[in-house]
C-alpha cells in the first residue's frame, strides 16, 4: 500500500517521456567505507528504480568517489578544494558518457548521489551536468522534543521513534530509514530529547542508548546531540547546587562530557533551555546565560563539541511585552559567549506563530554565533491535520532585512555567518517526525521536513523550487501535477494566517494545546499566557502597540528596520496589528476599514482551503488512491476548521466592537 513511508525517496519508474537511456554505476571503488557503500547502494537503487529498462553494454556510467576511493576522480584533478567536508561536484565528462560524483569525503559523495537522483526524479536533464554544491550552514539539526516515555511534546505524528526501552540492544531498522531520509536533504545532526529535559537522559544507561543511535546514524553523516537539564549536577550528580561558577559543578559537567565522549566519540554537544518556562538555569544562582553556556562549552570543547543555548527565555516577572525578553536578556552579553557556543534564536520573538516579524536578535549580536530555530512541527498551524507548507514562512524570515550592515543584511546572511563572520553556523528545526507510517502525521507535512533540510543547506534557496522538487519526488514529476500542487502548497500557509491570525494578529489559539480558536482566552496565571494580552481588542480598536507610544519593542530593531515597522505609511500590512493598536475604522490599503478588512481576510482563508480542495480533486489521476484520499480527508477537516476559526473569531470580535459585518459576509451560526 502507498502509505507515504518512502517519503520523497520512492524511486518508482519515471513516466516513459521522462526516461533517459538507462545508466549504470561505475566500477566499485578502490576503498570502501560505510558511507561509500551507502552511496553506491543508493545510486544503484535509484537508477534501477527510476528506469527499470536493461542498460546496454555501452550505457552511460555514473562514477562516484573521492580522490582516495576512485582512480578516475583522482586522475581528473577536479577542483575539490573549496568543497570542504560535505560539498560535492557532479560533472559529465567530455566523452558525454561518464558522469562523476566527486567529493573530498564519503559523506560528500553520498550527498552528491542524492542530488543526482533528485535531478532524475524531478525529470531534470542529466546528460550534461556541471553541479557544485556546498552547504552554507555547518550545523543542520533536527531538534526532537521527544520525551523518555516516548511521548513527543508538540508532536502530531505518533510516538517518538526512539524506543528507549529496547535500546541499546534492539536497533529498529527504522533508525536507518530515518538517517537515510535526513542524509538525502543534508541534515547532519539530531538532538534526541526534548529541550524540557530530564536529567535521566545523561545517566549511563541513556548514554548507552544514545550511543546505539549514534552508531546507526554515523554512516549517514548524522551526529547525535542531547538536551541537557541545567540542574543535572543536583539530580544525578549528588551536588547541592548547579551554580555554573562552582568548581564541583564544573567538574561534574567535565566528567559527564568525558563519559559521553567515551561512548560516543563524535558526540555533537548539548542543547539547553534555561531559565525559560520554569526550567532551571544559571539565573537561579545570580549568574548569566553566558556563565551557564560557557561552562558547558568548556566541558565539550576539548572533544570538539558545541553548546546550543536557546534564546527562547522569559523571566518570571510579568513582562510589559513578552516580545522584548529574548533581546533584553541576550543583547547585553554579545561577545561574552565562548567560541563553541551558538545562541539558538526562534524565527520570531513570541513563539512560532503562523506569522511573526523576524526576531530582533538577528543582526544585533555581531560577536556571538547566532543560529536560527524554526518549528517544523505545526504547533500553531493546525497540527498535522491542516495543510500548511512552511517553506514560504521560513523564506520570509530568511529574506527579512535586519539592515545591521546596511540594506541587504538579511537574516539568511546572519545565519550563514557571512554578515558577522561567525565561526559556527546553525539552523535547527523542531522535528515533526514520529512513529506514524507516513512519519509526519500527514503526507504534506513531509514537505516541511524536506524543506527544512534544503533551506538549512542553502538558506537562500527558493521555497517554491523546493516545493516543486518535493511534489515531483513524492507524487509525480508530471507538470500537470506539479503546477497545481505547488500552487496549493505556496498558498497554504497564507490561508492559515488568514483564517487564524490575519493582519499581524498572533497567539489567539486555544490555551495550552494551541489547536483551534481562543481569542477570548483571558485570566489565569499570567497575562502573557492569554489571547486578550496579544490582541488588546476593545470597543475602539485592536492590536498590540509596540511603537514608541506603546511597549516600544520596535526599538530593538535597527533604525531602518524599526522605521519600516513603526511608520504606518511604510509597514507591510501583514504585520500591522503586531506593531500597532488601531481603530476599527482605520483605513487599510484595500480601501476597506480595518474591521471589514479583518473579516474579509478571515473569509478569504476559508475560500483558500476550498480552493485547495478543488485543486486536489483534479489531481487524482496523478496520485495513488490511498494517498489521494487521505489528503482529501485532511483537507475536508481543514475546511471545516477554517470555518470554525473564522466564525469564532468574527463572533468574538463582534461581541467586543458591536460592529456589523461587511456586505456579503455571512454571519457566524
Ligand atoms: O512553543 C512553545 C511550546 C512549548 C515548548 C516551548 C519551547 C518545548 O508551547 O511546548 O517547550 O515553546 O520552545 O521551549
Amino acid at each position: 500500500a502507498e502509505d507515504g513511508y518512502d517519503l520523497w525517496l520512492r524511486y518508482r519508474p519515471l513516466p516513459q517521456a521522462m526516461r533517459t537511456e538507462p545508466r549504470i554505476p561505475g566500477p566499485p571503488s578502490m576503498s570502501s567505507s560505510p558511507a561509500l557503500d551507502l552511496a553506491q547502494g543508493e545510486l544503484q537503487r535509484g537508477l534501477s528504480g527510476l528506469n527499470p529498462d536493461e542498460p546496454g553494454l555501452d550505457a552511460p556510467t555514473i562514477e562516484l568517489g573521492t580522490p582516495k576511493s576512485s582512480a578516475l576522480v583522482a586522475g581528473l584533478k577536479l577542483p575539490l578544494k573549496d568543497l570542504g567536508d560535505e560539498g560535492y561536484l557532479i560533472r559529465t565528462l567530455a566523452d558525454g558518457k561518464t558522469t562523476v560524483i566527486a567529493a573530498n569525503t564519503d559523506i560528500g559523495v553520498l550527498y552528491g548521489v542524492f542530488h543526482y537522483l533528485r535531478l532524475m526524479q524531478t525529470g531534470a536533464r542529466t546528460d550534461k551536468l556541471d553541479v557544485r554544491s556546498v552547504p552554507k550552514v555547518r550545523y543542520r539539526l533536527l531538534n526532537h522534543w521527544d520525551n523518555l516515555d516516548r511521548s513527543v511534546e508538540r508532536g502530531y505524528a505518533g510516538q517518538s521513534l526512539w524506543d528507549w526501552w529496547r535500546l541499546p540492544d534492539v536497533k529498529d531498522p527504522r533508525y536507518l530509514d530515518y538517517a537515510r531520509a535526513n542524509a538525502s536533504i543534508g541534515i547532519n545532526g539530531a538532538v534526541l530529547n526534548n529541550v524540557n529535559a530530564k536529567s535521566d537522559s545523561l545517566t549511563a544507561p541513556y548514554i548507552a542508548k544514545a550511543a546505539a543511535l549514534a552508531d546507526a546514524f554515523r554512516p549517514y553523516g548524522i551526529k547525535v546531540y542531547l538536551s541537557a537539564r541545567f540542574s543535572s549536577p543536583i539530580e544525578i550528580g549528588g551536588l547541592k547546587t548547579a551554580d555554573p561558577l562552582d568548581p564541583a559543578v564544573r567538574a561534574f559537567w567535565k566528567a559527564k562530557a568525558d563519559e559521553i565522549y567515551k561512548a560516543i566519540p563524535d558526540f555533537g554537544g548539548f542543547l539547553v533551555k534555561a531559565n525559560s518556562e520554569g526550567q532551571p538555569g544559571p539565573q537561579d544562582y545570580g549568574r548569566t546565560h553566558a556563565d551557564g553556556a560557557n561552562m558547558l562549552a568548556q566541558a565539550v570543547g576539548p572533544h570538539g563539541g558545541i553548546v546550543m543555548w536557546r534564546a527562547f527565555v522569559y523571566s518570571h516577572e510579568q513582562p510589559d511585552d513578552r516580545a522584548k525578553q529574548g533581546y533584553a536578556e541576550f543583547k547585553p552579553f554579545d561577545g561574552q559567549f565562548a567560541e563553541n557556543v551558538i545562541v539558538q534564536v526562534k524565527n520570531g520573538a513570541i513563539d512560532f506563530q503562523p506569522r511573526e516579524p523576524f526576531h530582533p536578535l538577528f543582526g544585533a549580536m555581531p560577536k556571538t554565533n547566532l543560529g536560527l530555530e524554526v518549528q517544523v512541527t505545526k504547533e500553531y498551524l493546525g497540527f498535522s491535520t491542516h495543510l500548511a507548507y512552511l517553506g514560504p514562512m521560513w523564506e520570509e524570515v530568511l529574506k527579512a532585512d535586519t539592515f545591521a550592515a546596511g540594506p541587504g543584511s538579511t537574516v539568511a546572511k546572519v545565519v550563514d555567518g557571512k554578515l558577522h563572520g561567525y565561526s559556527r553556523t546553525l539552523m535547527a528545526g523542531v522535528a515533526n517526525i514520529g512513529t506514524d507510517r507516513d512519519w509526519s502525521g500527514s503526507q504534506f507535512d513531509q514537505a516541511n521536513w524536506y524543506a527544512f533540510g534544503r533551506l538549512a543547506w542553502d538558506p537562500e534557496a527558493s521555497s517554491e523550487a523546493i516545493a516543486r522538487d518535493w511534489a515531483a519526488m513524492t507524487f509525480s514529476p508530471d507538470r500537470r501535477f506539479t503546477g497545481p500542487a505547488v500552487a496549493m502548497m505556496m498558498g497554504s500557509r497564507e490561508a492559515v494566517v488568514d483564517y487564524m491570525t490575519p493582519i499581524g494578529l498572533h497567539h489567539l489559539m486555544g490555551r495550552s494545546h494551541h489547536y483551534g480558536p481562543g481569542p477570548w482566552v483571558s485570566g489565569g496565571e499570567r497575562a502573557d499566557w492569554t489571547s486578550v494580552y496579544y490582541h488588546k481588542a476593545d470597543k475602539a480598536g485592536i492590536g498590540f502597540d509596540r511603537t514608541a507610544s506603546g511597549s516600544n519593542a520596535v526599538a530593538q530593531y535597527t533604525p531602518p528596520a524599526a522605521a519600516g515597522f513603526s511608520d504606518l505609511s511604510k509597514i507591510d500590512e501583514k504585520d500591522l496589528l503586531w506593531f500597532h493598536h488601531l481603530p476599527w475604522t482605520y483605513p487599510t490599503r484595500s480601501g476597506r476599514p480595518l474591521w471589514d478588512e479583518l473579516v474579509t481576510r478571515y473569509s478569504r482563508g476559508v475560500r483558500s482551503v476550498e480552493g485547495m480542495q478543488a485543486s486536489w480533486a483534479t489531481l487524482a489521476p496523478y496520485v495513488d488512491p490511498e494517498r489521494h484520499a487521505q489528503v482529501a480527508i485532511y483537507l475536508a477537516i481543514q475546511r471545516r476548521e477554517a470555518q470554525w476559526w473564522r466564525d469564532a473569531s468574527v463572533a468574538y470580535f463582534q461581541s467586543i466592537n458591536g460592529l456589523p459585518l461587511p456586505k456579503g459576509e455571512a454571519p457566524p451560526p
